[in-house]
């Protein structure tokens, strides 16, 4: 089994992750049979369409989303990480999570990356990290999703986000977790206003330089609404969402966490052209 990529291509591409959220606002129409289909199909489609990775969620992270039980999570995520790794066992999964649990269970299934939003502050997440030895990409979040858009604040808003990641890392790498494994997000769209994510994206390169894989998620993000006041329809934010791809990818960025695979895929290996050409 290939090792989960963490680093971009040797060309300097990001590699491409791939969405697939099983939440009943994704795939919910035809139950819980065909959600968990809907959902390995989609999944296969971003792999045949050229994503390096997968992130499996199943509990929705979107601003005034509401928790779900382990129970729940683990009924939604499993069997389609169970069906994709039978369908296709080189594809690189991730698990989006916040619990532990699920987390084992879901590398326990064939997951190779543990994405959590909460930068592991559940009571025992550094250890079962620790315990799985899978890389785990700590990303920022200021407060939780119910309530994090209330009314965000910063000091400095790359400064804090930084020693943010620096303190999860830290205490991380305290329970001897490898720190090659570990992968750092400034979390946009958590916790921000439009100005504290345009700062966050303009300073991707202070981020890389820290010195861990920077994992970049700001696909169909409500952000772009707030500059292009046409896209209320988060499908309508595919021209954003390539902006910002590609920004990362100049940045040093290692993956892009995004909806549109072949679009943001193909945009990588067109700048990476151009570039070749560049003085
Ligand atoms: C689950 N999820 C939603 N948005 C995300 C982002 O920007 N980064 C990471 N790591 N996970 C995200």
């Amino acid at each position: 089994m290939l090792a989960f990529p963490i680093r971009p291509h040797a060309d300097g591409r990001p590699q491409v992750m791939g969405i697939v959220n099983v939440t009943p606002d994704s795939f919910s129409d035809g139950g819980r049979h065909a959600s968990m289909q809907a959902a390995r199909d989609h999944a296969l489609g971003l792999l045949d369409a050229g994503a390096d990775c997968l992130d499996i969620g199943g509990e929705s992270t979107r601003p005034g989303a509401e928790p779900v039980s382990v129970a729940q999570e683990l009924d939604r995520v499993i069997p389609v990480i169970e069906a994709i790794s039978a369908e296709r066992p080189d594809a690189q999964i991730s698990i989006d999570t916040m619990k532990p649990d699920v987390a084992r269970a879901a590398v326990h299934a064939g997951a190779g990356l543990w994405n959590d939003v909460n930068a592991l502050r559940a009571a025992g997440a550094p250890e079962t990290a620790m315990e799985l030895g899978v890389p785990v990409c700590l990303m920022h979040m200021q407060g939780e999703p119910r309530t994090m858009q209330a009314d965000p604040h910063y000091d400095d808003v790359v400064n804090d986000v930084a020693r943010y990641l620096g303190q999860r890392a830290g205490a991380l790498l305290s329970t001897g977790f490898d720190r090659e494994l570990i992968v750092l997000d400034p979390g946009i769209g958590f916790g921000k206003t439009l100005a504290h994510n345009l700062k966050l994206i303009a300073s991707l390169e202070h981020f890389v330089s820290l010195g861990l894989p920077v994992l970049f998620g700001a696909s169909r993000k409500r952000f772009i609404n707030a500059i292009d006041e046409t896209a209320t329809d988060a499908m309508d934010r595919l021209g954003g969402s390539l902006a910002v791809a590609l920004h990362a990818a100049r940045s040093g960025c290692a993956i892009v966490r995004v909806h549109d695979v072949r679009e943001t895929a193909q945009a990588l290996k067109v700048q990476v052209a151009i570039s070749r050409y560049a003085d």
